[in-house]
């Protein structure tokens, strides 16, 4: 009998020390968060006004996601197309009202996130929370909880205190920590006249909002930073030294970072060990600048292998929390969710069947050739017959069928949207 595909790489993997199988289980259960706003291009459901707050969507794909129906069929029809365990991450703006009614962010309860909690439930998904502090019209001068004007501010603490309770709730809910990430646009297009005021009522405003009651094991605060966005190009107030600093002396708060969020040549690779030296737990978001922030479609290129490959080296699967976060509205959407998705999956499958404990050792004994030479190599072990194998136990097309599967739901679903 002839060995299939599968079996032959699995025995050359297991020739460098690599158990193939332990990689697959293992991935199986790293839950991965999926971001709901890839679906409608972060518009959410509570305001009519333009995407604000430095980030922007560019493209006009037809049959974008307009309700929360259209939202979880799409959202659906991706999950069908994924390998892994997911978690849904929600942004406050997705709130859902029943016909008629209207509840401002300061004023958002549990029970308007009532309809995404039976949606994860019934998919087995935990769920991660952020509250949103852009696309709305109480911020004043591009500012929300650093913004000079205490009414101003008092609006978006209530909103975050808001969210800190509905965290809870998917907690108790699902059985499973809600990571609530805190991210402000808030910064000022050209060179500020005071840098460290704007910094001082940022720090006191996200201080009040953690002051609101949470289990510290069921919600997880996290603070993004960013070093510039499209209109706040000369400064940030939650640059990447406040928002460490803010985690780092703020017991339970942890850092997040997003590797859009850097210069150029920084990269967020690096960052990982760095910050796991120092914090129990991290959080990521996972995306692709090109050039700037611009939020592509993760791929399986270079430096998304490489943080996967940090993650599971420094034996931090558990205490990392991966989201994806990016948003493509030049293509079909369900496509860019599910492709991203599996992009960190192989990602972290090609990470998961490295041969680490071996590289390691020769980096300790000083063999930098053999290192380099090895490494090398690792590259073109076979891991696309692992990858199909995977899709396959996990009930998802192989990269070879996945488009046939997207064109079908775009022809059925989306193309026949208004
Ligand atoms: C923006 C941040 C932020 C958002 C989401 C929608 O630059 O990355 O995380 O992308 O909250
Ligand atoms: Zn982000």
């Amino acid at each position: 009998m002839t060995m299939t595909r599968f079996e032959s790489a699995k025995e050359i993997y297991a020739s460098q020390g690599v158990d193939v199988e332990s990689a697959m289980k293992k991935l199986a259960e790293i839950p991965v968060s999926l971001h709901c706003w890839q679906g409608d291009d972060v518009t959410g459901f509570d305001h009519d006004g333009p995407l604000t707050g430095g980030i922007q969507t560019t493209g006009n794909y037809p049959g974008k996601a307009k309700t929360p129906e259209q939202l979880m069929a799409d959202m659906d029809q991706a999950l069908s197309l994924m390998p892994g365990r997911k978690k849904l991450n929600l942004h406050a703006s997705y709130a859902v009202f029943e016909p008629g009614e209207f509840a401002d962010r300061d004023k958002l309860e549990p029970r308007h996130f009532k309809k995404w909690v039976e949606f994860a439930k019934e998919r087995n998904m935990g769920i991660d929370f952020n509250p949103t502090f852009f696309s709305h019209p109480k911020i004043k001068d591009g500012l929300t909880l650093s913004s000079p004007d205490p009414e101003i501010r008092a609006f978006w603490i209530n909103h975050g205190k808001a969210c800190i309770r509905i965290s809870q709730y998917f907690a108790e809910e699902t059985g499973i920590p809600c990571v609530m990430n805190i991210w402000t646009g808030d910064g000022f297009k050209d060179i500020p006249a005071d840098r460290m005021g704007p910094r001082m009522r940022y720090k006191e405003s996200i201080e009040q909002i953690l002051s609101e009651p949470f289990d510290r094991d069921k919600v997880k605060p996290c603070v993004e930073s960013k070093v510039f966005g499209i209109g706040v190009e000369a400064y940030t107030a939650g640059s990447a030294e406040f928002t460490l600093s803010f985690a780092a002396t703020h017991e339970g708060c942890l850092p997040l970072m997003d590797n859009g969020h850097y210069h150029p040549t920084e990269v967020v690779s690096d960052k990982i060990p760095a910050l796991l030296c120092f914090f129990p737990e991290i959080a990521l978001h996972i995306t692709r600048p090109i050039r700037w922030d611009s939020d592509h479609v993760v791929l399986f290129d270079d430096e998304t292998r490489e943080m996967a490959k940090e993650i599971v080296r420094c034996d931090g699967l558990e205490r990392v929390y991966m989201a994806l976060d990016y948003f493509d509205s030049s293509i079909n959407r369900v496509s860019a969710w599910a492709m991203g998705f599996r992009s960190w999956q192989k990602a972290l499958l090609a990470a998961l069947c490295t041969p680490n404990g071996r590289l390691k050792e020769l980096q300790d004994q000083a063999g930098f050739t053999e290192l380099m030479v090895e490494q090398e190599a690792a590259k073109l072990l076979p891991l696309g017959d692992i990858w199909d194998e995977y899709c396959r136990r996990q009930g998802v097309p192989e990269d070879r069928d996945f488009f046939a599967r997207v064109k079908k739901y775009e022809a059925e679903v989306l193309l026949k949207r208004q």
